[in-house]
C-alpha cells in the first residue's frame, strides 16, 4: 500500500517534470537584422525580396540535389568546393535520402512553368533551408553564383558554440536581360597559356559570364593547331608582338579550355580572323597571300597590312579544313570569321570572300559571327554582327534582320587605358575609366538598334600592350565586372551609386583569387571585408 503510494507520487512528479520540460521553450536564436536586398550581388538580380532573418550555415549543413539530372549532382560538388574555398567549411553532398540533422541547401530541378529562360533560377532562403530552383542545370549554376556571393566571409561566433555563417533570408527571382554575355581574349598578339585562360574563366564564372570568344589568329600569330596544315603553328605560331616566342594551343589544349568553360556553362567561340589580319597564315603558306609581297613574320602592331588571295581555290580549301577541324572540337553553335579592317582587300573581293566563307561555316553547322564590316557583304539573316566601330554597319545588320553583339570600342574595349596614367593599354577609341565603362545604356546606345536586335554585350581584350596574366587582369578588372551587370541586369536594376559600393566589396574575392585588379580611385575598395559596407 505504502509502496504503491510512493510509486504513484514518483510517477506524477516525473510527469510534472516532463510537462515542464516540454513546455520550456527551446532556446531560440535571435538573428541580427539582415537585408537580402542590400547584399553585394553583381550582377544585381531581377527581383529581390528580403524577409530579414537568417539561414545559419554551419558544419552540420548539407547539400542535396535533384538526382534526375547528373549535372545537378555535379553542381552540388561545385558548390561544396567553393564553400570550402571561401570559408574553409566542409559541407558534403548528401543524396542518400537520409534525414540529416543539419540544415539543407537544396539544388532542385523544377518544371519550367514560370521560369521562362534557360538561365532563370529562384533562390529561396528561410531559417531552415536554402533552395536553388531551376528547370535547367545552367540556371541552377547561375543561382549558385548568387549564393556564393552572399555567404559571408566571416562567421558569427556569438550566437552559438559552433561557428555560423549567416545568410540573409528572402527570395530572389532572377534571369538575364541578354542571352549573350561575353568577353574576348586576343591570344594572337600575345599568347596566353591554358592556365591563364582557365584563371580568367574561373573569375568570370562568379559574375555569370557565359561566352568566351578566343581571337585565335592575327598578323602576329596563329594559335591553334590545324592538323592538315601543320606549319600554321610551327611557323605562324612561333612569335608574337615584340618578338618573343609565341606559342599555340594543340587541339588537346583547346579541348581542355572548352571543357573547363563548359563545366562552368560558358560557351567558347573560336575566331579565325580573315581575309585581313592573316599575315601569320600567309607566312606559313605563302600560296594564301594576296597582298603581292613576300610575307615575313611580323611582330609590330600596325593593322590592315595583310589579305588572303580571295580569288584562289586553294584559299577556300584551306579555310574549309580550318573551319572543319575547329568546328569538330567546338561544341558551341558559333564560328567567328573576323572580317575586320581588311584595308588591303578590294571591296568586291571582300564581299566575294565573306559570301563564300559563310557557306563553309554553314557546311559545318555553325552560325557565323563577324566584326561589323561583314554587313557590307550579302550575308544571311542568321549571321551575327559584332558592332565595334561603325554604326552604319550595325544598322545594316538590323535591316538584314541579323542580331547584333554590342562591343563599342569607346565603351567596352578592355584594352583602352583607364586614364593617362594607365600602365598598359591603348587609347585610340577613348580613355575608359570605371564609371564610364558602366554608365551607358546598351538598349539606347545606337539609335535604331533596340533590345530585340541585341543578342548581348561582349568586352574584347586586345593584347598588343599586355603579355602576361597580371597585365591582363589590370585591364580587365574591375571593368569587366561592370559589363556583366550591363548585360545581365535590367536598366531599372542598374545604378552607379549602388554598383560602386557592391564593386568595392568585391576586393576580398578578387584578392582571394589572386587577381591583380586595378584599384581605381573612383572606388572605395574594401580590402578587409570583415565588416562589409552596405549600399
Ligand atoms: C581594332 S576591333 C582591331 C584590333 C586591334 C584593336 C586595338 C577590331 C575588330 N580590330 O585588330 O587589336 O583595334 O584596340
Amino acid at each position: 500500500m505504502f509502496r504503491s503510494i510512493i510509486k504513484k507520487a514518483f510517477v506524477s512528479v516525473l510527469g510534472i517534470i516532463l510537462i515542464i520540460a516540454c513546455q520550456t521553450p527551446k532556446k531560440e536564436i535571435i538573428f541580427p537584422a539582415t537585408d537580402l536586398a542590400k547584399e553585394n550581388i553583381i550582377p544585381y538580380p531581377l527581383k529581390v525580396s528580403a524577409t530579414n532573418s537568417a539561414f545559419a550555415l554551419d558544419k552540420n549543413s548539407v547539400i542535396k540535389t535533384s538526382k534526375k539530372d547528373a549535372n545537378f549532382v555535379e553542381l552540388g560538388h561545385f558548390l561544396s568546393k567553393k564553400i570550402k574555398a571561401k570559408i574553409d567549411l566542409n559541407i558534403s553532398v548528401d543524396n542518400n535520402g537520409s534525414e540529416s540533422n543539419g540544415k539543407v541547401i537544396y539544388i532542385n530541378h523544377i518544371e519550367r512553368d514560370n521560369l521562362t529562360n534557360d538561365e532563370a533560377y529562384q533562390l529561396i532562403i528561410t531559417n531552415d533551408s536554402v533552395k536553388i530552383n531551376s528547370s535547367t542545370a545552367e540556371g541552377a549554376f547561375r543561382g549558385i553564383q548568387t549564393l556564393r556571393q552572399i555567404i559571408p566571409e566571416t562567421s558569427n561566433d556569438t550566437l552559438a558554440e559552433q561557428k555560423m555563417w549567416l545568410i540573409p533570408t528572402g527570395n530572389i527571382t532572377d534571369e538575364p536581360n541578354f542571352e549573350y554575355r561575353g568577353v574576348m581574349l586576343d591570344v594572337a598578339r600575345h599568347f596566353f597559356s591554358v592556365d591563364d585562360v582557365k584563371k580568367y574563366i574561373e573569375v568570370l564564372t562568379y559574375y555569370k559570364i557565359n561566352k568566351l570568344h578566343l581571337h585565335l589568329s592575327d598578323d602576329q600569330g596563329w594559335r591553334i593547331e590545324i592538323k592538315s596544315w601543320p606549319k600554321l603553328t610551327t611557323i605562324g605560331g612561333s612569335t608574337e608582338v615584340g618578338g618573343a616566342a609565341g606559342g599555340f594551343y594543340t587541339q588537346e589544349d583547346y579541348k581542355e579550355i572548352v571543357d573547363y568553360a563548359a563545366k562552368r556553362y560558358i560557351t567558347v567561340i573560336p575566331e579565325i580572323d580573315m581575309p585581313g589580319h592573316t599575315n601569320a597564315a600567309s607566312v606559313s603558306y605563302p600560296i594564301l597571300n594576296g597582298n603581292g609581297k613576300t610575307p615575313k613574320l611580323y611582330t609590330g602592331t600596325e593593322v590592315g597590312l595583310s589579305t588572303f588571295d580571295t580569288r584562289k581555290d586553294t584559299v577556300y580549301f584551306f579555310i574549309d579544313d580550318v573551319i572543319r577541324e575547329i568546328s569538330a572540337i567546338t561544341p558551341g553553335p558559333y564560328f567567328h570569321i573576323g572580317g575586320d579592317e581588311s584595308h588591303v582587300t578590294k571591296k568586291r573581293d571582300y564581299i566575294h570572300f565573306i559570301n563564300k566563307v559563310e557557306k563553309i561555316v554553314h557546311k559545318y553547322d555553325k552560325q557565323m559571327i563577324g566584326w561589323d564590316e561583314i554587313m557590307t557583304a550579302d550575308v544571311d539573316s542568321n549571321a551575327i554582327a559584332q558592332f565595334w566601330a561603325d554604326s552604319e554597319n550595325a544598322l545594316a545588320a538590323v535591316k538584314n534582320k541579323s542580331k547584333v553583339i554590342l562591343s563599342p570600342a569607346t565603351k567596352t574595349y578592355l584594352d583602352m587605358k583607364y586614364d593617362t596614367l594607365s600602365k598598359f593599354g591603348l587609347h585610340w577609341a577613348a580613355y575608359i575609366p570605371v564609371d564610364s565603362a558602366y554608365i551607358w545604356d546598351p538598349e539606347n546606345y545606337v539609335e535604331g538598334i533596340s533590345k530585340k536586335d541585341i543578342l548581348g554585350i561582349e568586352a574584347p581584350l586586345w593584347s598588343e600592350t599586355i603579355s602576361n596574366i597580371d597585365e591582363l587582369e589590370y585591364l580587365a578588372f574591375p571593368r569587366v565586372i561592370g559589363y556583366t551587370e550591363l548585360s545581365w541586369s535590367t536598366k531599372e536594376n542598374r545604378n552607379w551609386e549602388s554598383y560602386k559600393i557592391r564593386l568595392a566589396n568585391q576586393a576580398s574575392f578578387l584578392n582571394r583569387m589572386n587577381v591583380k585588379f586595378y584599384r581605381s580611385k573612383l572606388i572605395d575598395w574594401q580590402e578587409n571585408n570583415d565588416i562589409p559596407i552596405k549600399p
